[in-house]
């Protein structure tokens, strides 16, 4: 087989293999279930390979929405054990009257690109024609209310007043866990006595324990569990007792992206009332993330509500107006010559030209752990997907050529230290080969 055929075929087979029949775990032994973010990344990838999949890989993650419109981050699989803290640890259906009693799911959010992933598999069903192009249309259709009342409750519930900027309660929140962007935050945590005693199981999973955060940052975690508890998972009550309360600039930009799609959808479906909310959404959000731009750096920063402090650390997460689309060019400009460059994807030091998780010129680059340093392939996918829509396909085209270059490897990891190019974390994750079947397809 040559290259990209065998990446291609390899891929495939990790998500046949990582599918429950209902749903795709995010990697078969660190995530067994399913994440809510990772299930919109991997129904992408379905789509080039099997439309009625990917089409259910939504369905059932739609499964667990909350009542008031919250798209959870997990969605459990009651057959698999192994990851931890699970459905026991969250209660969310003895807790808020708005969690459904099953399927069993966490009480907190991830990043809202299941529009992306809803355009990108209508998109590929429409040219494939016939009764599939017909068949996703109606699911679409169908599947349009729950995103919409997504899309509501991240309005109502998370956009923060002062900055317009999308409000997480928890760091697992942003998809970024360890992040140097939640350092300051997190030091600001205090973790309370009556955290349960509990046993860490994710460190069994991946080959080193330093690929993974440390014990003082799970503490943290799931102390943030705890309070969101306590507060019956209500933004309103968290808004007054959480001690982590940011502005994700990153979450920000995507929600904007989302919105003008699902509005395109809205178009389509001949509901211009709702078409016109979700365009103001995106507007709102769009100028939130344009307004959060660190002049000297060049870098969007996140925003620590609580001390009404910008968070200026030089992580990926400062590219949110790439993905966010509709910059001015010459903001444009900045940031993808920056992006291209030496503090990020082109470092002399790294083995392919692909942008890390934080500058390998930051005080807080760690290149094999984790959100500290590590690319991760499914983030450069959304770079590409961004960039090749803002009428810059020569840097998508690039940043996709290096990395297939660095899936040659067919481990599909996780992440990648940039520097050697190890695979690190989970391997197989559904995520990474979901990435690679759309990049080849
Ligand atoms: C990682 O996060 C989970 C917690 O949600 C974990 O470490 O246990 C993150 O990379 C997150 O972005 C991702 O969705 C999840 C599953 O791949 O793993």
């Amino acid at each position: 087989m040559t290259g990209s055929l065998s990446i291609a075929a390899r891929a495939a087979y990790i998500l046949r293999d990582n599918s429950t029949g209902l749903i795709t775990k995010a990697a078969p032994a660190l995530y067994p279930h399913q994440w809510s973010w990772d299930a919109a990344f991997n129904a992408i990838g379905l789509a080039a390979v099997d439309l009625p999949r990917a089409r259910l890989e939504l369905d059932s993650l739609f499964s667990g929405q909350w009542r008031n419109g919250l798209l959870p981050h997990i969605v459990f699989d009651p057959a698999a054990d192994g990851y931890w803290p699970g459905p026991a640890q969250w209660e969310c259906a003895t807790l808020s009257e708005e969690a459904p009693s099953a399927p069993a799911t966490s009480g907190i959010i991830d990043p809202p690109v299941h529009a992306i992933a809803v355009d990108r598999i209508l998109a590929v069903a429409r040219a494939a024609g016939g009764p599939e192009a017909e068949r996703t249309e109606a699911w679409a259709a169908h599947l349009y209310p729950k995103l919409l009342a997504w899309h509501r409750f991240l309005a109502r519930d998370r956009a923060d007043k002062q900055t317009g900027l999308i409000t997480l309660f928890h760091g697992w929140e942003s998809g970024t866990d360890n992040s140097p962007r939640w350092d300051a935050p997190y030091a600001a945590v205090e973790v309370g006595p009556s955290l349960p005693s509990y046993v860490r199981k994710d460190k069994a999973h991946v080959a080193n324990a330093g690929q993974r955060p440390t014990d003082r940052e799970y503490d943290r975690y799931l102390w943030l569990v705890e309070e969101a508890k306590r507060a019956s998972y209500d933004a309103g009550l968290l808004r007054q007792t959480g001690s982590f309360q940011v502005g994700d600039v990153l979450f920000t930009a995507i929600f904007a992206r989302a919105c003008d799609l699902l509005a395109k959808l809205a178009v389509h479906l001949r509901k211009a009332n709702d078409a016109a909310e979700l365009k103001d959404f995106a507007a709102e959000a769009r100028a939130a993330v344009f307004c959060h731009v660190d002049e000297a750096s060049g870098l969007a920063a996140d925003v620590d509500l609580r001390t009404e402090t910008w968070l200026r650390t030089e992580t990926i997460a400062g590219f949110a107006p790439l993905i966010a689309g509709g910059m001015p060019l010459e903001l444009r400009r900045r940031q993808v010559d920056m992006l291209l460059g030496q503090r990020w994807a082109g470092h002399p030091s790294f083995k392919y030209a692909l942008p890390p998780s934080t500058s390998p010129c930051s005080s807080a680059y760690n290149p094999a752990c984790y959100w500290r340093g590590p690319v991760w392939p499914v983030f450069t996918w959304l770079l590409t997907w961004a960039l090749s829509r803002s009428s810059e396909p020569g840097a998508a085209s690039a940043l996709r050529e290096a990395s297939l270059a660095q899936l040659a490897d067919e481990t599909f990891a996780e992440y990648y230290h940039p520097v050697t190019g190890e695979p690190l974390g989970s391997l197989h994750q559904s995520w990474t080969a979901a990435a690679a079947l759309d990049w080849l397809f």
